[in-house]
């Protein structure tokens, strides 16, 4: 078997709305209108195919379509199965751009699509490829919880989620005044009752000592976890953070490459540490600090993605938490189903996903490699 052909796609998929976290609030970015989208369509000798993709927030796309459309010609001819020669090939053609960032970020939409053939080689959902130790994992939704959002609606759009199954309920924090996320949390908390999973996101924006004020206020609220309460390169704050709180730390979701991931876990500056595929260069990296994580104990509750990473949190040990955001929803043919506070890995070969005929309208590039030229 050989790859035959590859085709990139470059999209712009709109929100419903856009979104305010703390990195708004604080000045320091505009709300999100758009995810984009960089797609990887590999096309074999058998005539089987595979899907992956990475993402970006507010900038970055181009340059990954870019730094594709520079390696990607290397895919042709090679042995689909042969994912970690392929991802070294590819990763030392770029190596002046480092093996982090934008360009280890345009090899995860290659590395996704060449596991997700592997999986659909073998007729199996990649969890099962991996080994899966459950087949649903728990999920929270976290598109609600957004701070543009006034909390008669964050409450109603987190009854909304229960009802439909999913878990657990995550909200946004880290505002220029703490009082104010201590309102929204206590009016939330009060509304779900005390035994509905609940997290708060503070996305970078609290110094070290506004942190711990946070959490000190905050521990007999039984939060799932606090995420992100520091910049998200502090390991050494959130190991002490993690060490002085009861309640649990999570982050690690800007993080984009394994070395910066593998920190986290050697200072044990978190409980939950939370990869995303896309950000740290694919399924291939991600599973290197997966394995580490496990080793340390740790919990792993990846980020965002939750059409990849439903299948990685099954094949991690500890059954955690994969992240409910529909935004890439409109992209894909196919849903997946939640109930009961969990999410069911698909039971479809490889990630189980097909690009959606709609997709086509907000797609802004495309580029395809064929072995004979065309
Ligand atoms: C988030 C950031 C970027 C994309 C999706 C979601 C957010 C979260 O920080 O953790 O939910
Ligand atoms: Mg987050």
């Amino acid at each position: 078997m050989r790859v035959e052909s590859v085709r990139f796609g470059r999209y712009a998929v709109p929100l419903a709305k856009p979104v305010s976290d703390a990195k708004v609030a604080t000045g320091r970015q505009r709300p999100l209108a758009q995810i984009d989208v960089l797609t990887c369509e590999i096309v074999t000798s058998d005539g089987l195919a595979g899907l992956g993709f990475s993402y970006t927030t507010r900038a970055g796309t181009p340059a990954q379509f870019a730094h594709a459309k520079e390696v990607g010609g290397l895919l042709l001819g090679e042995d689909p199965a042969d994912i970690g020669r392929i991802y070294d090939r590819l990763l030392w053609a770029g190596a002046s751009v480092g093996r982090s960032g934008v360009a280890t970020q345009a090899l995860a939409a290659v590395d996704v699509a060449l596991w997700d053939l592997k999986a659909k080689r073998a007729g199996l959902p990649l969890a099962k490829l991996l080994g899966a130790y459950r087949d649903s994992v728990r999920v929270y939704n976290t598109s609600g919880g957004y701070l543009q959002a006034p909390i008669e609606e964050v409450k109603e759009k987190a009854g909304q989620s229960l009802a439909g199954g999913i878990g657990g309920i995550k909200i946004k924090v880290g505002q220029p005044d703490m009082k104010e996320d201590l309102r929204r949390l206590a009016a939330v908390r009060e509304h779900l009752g005390d035994e509905v999973p609940l997290m708060v996101d503070a996305n970078q924006q609290w110094d070290r000592a506004s942190a711990l004020r946070f959490g000190r206020q905050v521990e007999d609220l039984g939060l799932v976890w606090i995420e992100e309460p520091l910049d998200a390169y502090d390991a050494e704050g959130h190991a002490q953070l993690a060490a002085a709180l009861d309640t649990p730390i999570a982050t690690g979701e800007m993080l984009a490459g394994v070395t910066d991931l593998v920190r986290l876990v050697d200072l044990r500056a978190v409980d939950f540490l939370q990869p995303d595929v896309p950000r740290v260069g694919g399924i291939t990296p991600y599973l290197k600090v997966a394995a580490l994580a496990d080793h340390a104990h740790l919990h792993v509750a990846p980020h965002f993605v939750m059409e990849i990473h439903v299948h990685l949190a099954a094949a991690y040990p500890r059954d955690s938490w994969v992240e409910h955001i529909e935004w890439l929803s409109p992209l894909f043919e196919e849903r997946l189903k939640i109930e009961g506070g969990r999410m069911a890995v698909p039971d479809r070969p490889g990630l189980g996903l097909s690009l959606a005929g709609q997709a086509g309208d907000w797609r802004l590039d495309e580029v395809e490699f064929h072995v004979d030229g065309r």
